[in-house]
């Protein structure tokens, strides 16, 4: 038997925690910390040990499977499913053809990619993604604020003296939109330092519990914000040379949020006016502060707005692009760069066939999808791909969407496992794990405290049949003759003097992007810069810098005049729409949000006997005791949870950790008919069975759906 170590880092979130994989005989058999690793130092969660065990799972597709006339899926060659998968395609309008996204593949640079320029060579609106349920409006937010669609501003935790987190978890989340290992270390480090850490949320999370809590109502974040602005503002705490420096419009911020002091939106957040008084005066004063949101922040009726102010607050504070604040994020491979010239940093460009949505990033909201199968005209979505996703848990109304999906002429999953969603697929083709790829951390890397850099080659062969998605997309579109990303895309990224390949490979494009980007080695012409030799000679990753750059505002903001725009129309409409919020439904008069848990991962860690065992492990909804007791819910119990939309059971845990009136159940659960056994035994429900796909529920400026804030009456089952 042969065994050997070998180093690589997780691809489950974005700390991207360095590891060890033991391989014997060609099997992983083990996953461990990198003690080594520059950052993660060490550690890592109980998902990226036991994702051994997805690795080796028995329920894992290996093979492709084609699904027959009695709904069964039978094992077939490569080379029959593609030859099947071309031929209907070729019989389709390209405009027909289309893609769901989901959120694995954003941590894989050559599946996103192949799979955004295969959609984009199609030339097809039809590209939908897991980013409407989670992270579209902070883009949209970008858009507007900066011109730059990609941007990801963050927080400078290690510099910082007053963090203030809405609507995130990163004790059990690990940091999002952030690439922060060893985040726990980070926010204790701030609060040693004797600054704060205060985190606005309608749950007293782990998060909250070992920091400051400011109880917040669900979906009232957009009033909370205006409300310290509005104190900012009124108060003379405004830092007026910043933003005289770095932005224009001002004004209309001004205006609105001087229609919103604490005193008038306190009803609607549930935070005391003097608290929001203090918290406003408190981050104004303190000598640098950051205003960080997620998911928390981003899927409620203004999310767009919301991820706007959250950055204002900074910007109005003089925290914007300046050590302890917000800074700009960066790219070792400049990402928004190579995005605009090849035509996907787009915001507002395309609008959707139904409902007229904007794009972010060339794509419409994933809530579209079911009315886009089902209703005729031209353009019709007649073909998917859905790639490492699985929408029936994760985005609204999913019953709707397995209603639709086998209306489909051809449905085709590339993923692990026969999942919720791809079980109405004619075809399953077998994926690469991480463990089995190489890759270049691409999406999240750039929004990096500590700007660091580490590639890694695959660590096993691929398991059976299984290939890398970029292979097939790269074959499919040859032969449907489209050109995903070829040597002319090459040559627009970088132009080039030496001999040009044939036909791009990630490998190729990226090591390319890599040299020519802010680290790389310029072709040779910068002595010690950044190229593939230099990165696999450290396995264990390299610290680019102690710190993120400040002083990157020229750089970052695209708006014409360099500076950051604070009344784009679209914005100041927004707004004015917040006047007329609906008035409160007796019928359903909680909110429910989501919740995410240490040991799942969305919908596709249920399978793992490691993460699933203990007797704890079930799907709960957590309620607070006045609402239980209201609905003769007891703790332990069943409960029924219906809104306008839809209803679910699952069990009951009675907790003030949430706040009367709010109710917080985990996505991702109530898995049925798919091929993973365990996650099917698991039972539970799908919270977004509750959630609304009308068009009129969807967030305007993004195209978010609407997760958190559903509102919902409770009955004992
Ligand atoms: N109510 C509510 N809904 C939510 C959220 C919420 O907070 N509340 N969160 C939203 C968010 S943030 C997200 S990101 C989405 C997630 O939404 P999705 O991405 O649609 O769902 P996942 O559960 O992540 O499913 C991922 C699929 O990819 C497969 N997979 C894993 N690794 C690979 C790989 O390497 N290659 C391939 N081809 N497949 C792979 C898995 O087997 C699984 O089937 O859910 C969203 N939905
Ligand atoms: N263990 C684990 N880690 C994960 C994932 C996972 O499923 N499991 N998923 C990964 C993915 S895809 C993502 S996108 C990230 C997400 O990363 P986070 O956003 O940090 O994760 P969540 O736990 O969803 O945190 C959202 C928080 O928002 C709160 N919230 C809900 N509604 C509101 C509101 O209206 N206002 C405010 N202020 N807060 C609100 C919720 O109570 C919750 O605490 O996590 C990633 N990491
Ligand atoms: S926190 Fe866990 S799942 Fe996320 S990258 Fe680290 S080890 Fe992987
Ligand atoms: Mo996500």
């Amino acid at each position: 038997m042969t065994v050997e170590t070998k180093v690589t880092y997780c691809r489950i979130c974005e700390p991207l925690c360095g590891l060890v994989a033991t391989v014997e005989d060609g099997t992983v058999t083990q996953l461990r910390p990198d003690a080594d690793h520059p950052l993660s130092r060490g550690q890592a969660c109980p998902k990226g040990i036991a994702f051994v065990e997805i690795q080796n799972d028995p329920d894992r597709v290996l093979h492709p499977l084609k699904r027959n006339d009695r709904g069964e899926f039978e094992r077939v060659t490569w080379d029959s499913a593609l030859d099947d998968i071309v031929a209907r395609l070729r019989a389709l309008p390209r405009n027909s053809i289309g893609g769901y996204l989901g959120n694995p593949p954003a941590f894989s640079y050559s599946h996103a990619t192949w799979f955004a320029a295969f959609l984009n060579a199609l030339g097809t609106k039809h590209s939908y993604s897991a980013g409407s349920q989670d992270i579209n409006s902070r883009f949209a937010a970008s858009a507007l604020l900066y011109g730059a669609v990609t941007q990801l501003p963050f927080p400078d935790l290690p510099r910082t003296d007053f963090l203030m987190i809405l609507g995130g978890n990163p004790l059990v989340s690990h940091g999002s939109a952030l690439n922060a290992p060893r985040i726990k270390d980070q926010l204790s480090g701030i609060t040693k330092r004797g600054g704060r850490v205060v985190v606005v949320d309608p749950r007293r999370t782990e998060t909250a519990r070992a920091f400051e809590h400011v109880q917040v109502r669900p979906d009232a974040d957009a009033w909370l914000l205006l409300s310290m602005l509005q104190v900012i503002f009124a108060e003379g705490l405004a830092d007026e040379a910043a933003i005289k420096e770095q932005t224009v419009g001002v004004d209309a911020l001004r205006r609105a949020a001087a229609q919103h002091p604490p005193e008038e939106t306190e009803a609607m957040t549930g935070v005391p006016a003097d608290v929001v008084r203090q918290l406003a005066r408190d981050f104004a004063t303190a000598p640098s502060a950051t205003a960080y949101g997620r998911t928390g922040s981003c899927l409620g009726r203004h999310a767009t707005l919301v991820g706007v102010l959250i950055d204002v607050l900074a910007i109005v504070t003089g925290n914007l692009d300046r050590a302890g604040g917000t800074l700009f994020s960066r790219g070792v491979i400049p990402l928004e760069e190579v995005a605009e010239k090849v035509g996907l940093a787009s915001y507002a460009v395309k609008k959707s066939r139904l409902g007229g949505f904007d794009d972010v990033l060339g794509s419409f909201p994933a809530v579209l999808m079911a009315d886009e199968i089902t209703t005729p005209g031209d353009g019709q979505l007649r073909a998917l791909f859905v790639s490492g996703g699985n929408p029936i848990l994760s985005v609204p109304n999913g019953q709707k969407l397995a209603q639709a999906l086998p209306q489909l002429d051809l449905m085709v999953s590339l993923d692990l496992y026969v999942n919720d969603t791809n079980r109405y697929a004619d075809y399953i083709l077998p994926a690469t794990t991480w463990l089995e790829r190489e890759d270049f951390p691409i999406a999240v890397a750039s929004a990096a405290p500590t700007p660091f850099i580490q590639t890694t080659e695959a660590v096993v062969a691929p398991r059976g049949e299984a290939r890398q998605e970029w292979a097939v997309y790269d074959e499919i579109a040859t032969r449907i003759g489209v050109e995903p990303l070829g040597v002319g895309m090459l040559q627009k990224l970088a132009p080039l003097s030496t001999r040009m390949p044939v036909r791009a490979t990630p490998k190729l494009l990226f090591s390319l992007l890599l040299r020519v980007g802010p680290y790389g080695d310029r072709l040779g012409l910068r002595r010690g810069g950044l190229n593939a030799k230099k990165l696999r000679q450290h396995p264990h990753g390299i610290v680019l810098a102690d710190h993120a750059a400040t002083g990157q505002l020229k750089h970052a903001v695209r708006h014409k005049g360099g500076k950051v725009r604070l009344d784009a129309p679209a914005l100041v409409e927004e707004l004015e729409r917040l006047g007329d919020r609906h008035s409160d439904d007796p019928v359903f008069p909680l909110r429910l949000i989501g919740l995410r848990e240490l040991r799942s991962h969305n919908s596709w860690m249920h399978n793992s006997p490691t993460l699933m065992k203990g007797a704890n492990r079930k799907h709960q909804a957590r309620i607070n005791p006045l609402d239980a007791e209201a609905a003769g819910v007891v703790d332990g119990g069943a409960v029924r949870i219906r809104s306008r939309f839809g209803e679910i059971e699952t069990l009951a845990l009675v907790s003030d950790e949430v706040g009367p009136g709010t109710v917080a159940v985990p996505h991702g659960w109530g898995h049925e008919g798919g091929g993973w056994e365990l996650a099917n035994k698991s039972g539970g429900a799908n919270s977004n069975r509750l959630a609304s796909s009308e068009i009129a529920d969807v967030e305007r400026l993004a195209g978010m759906a609407h997760l958190n804030g559903i509102a919902v009456a409770l009955e004992v089952v």
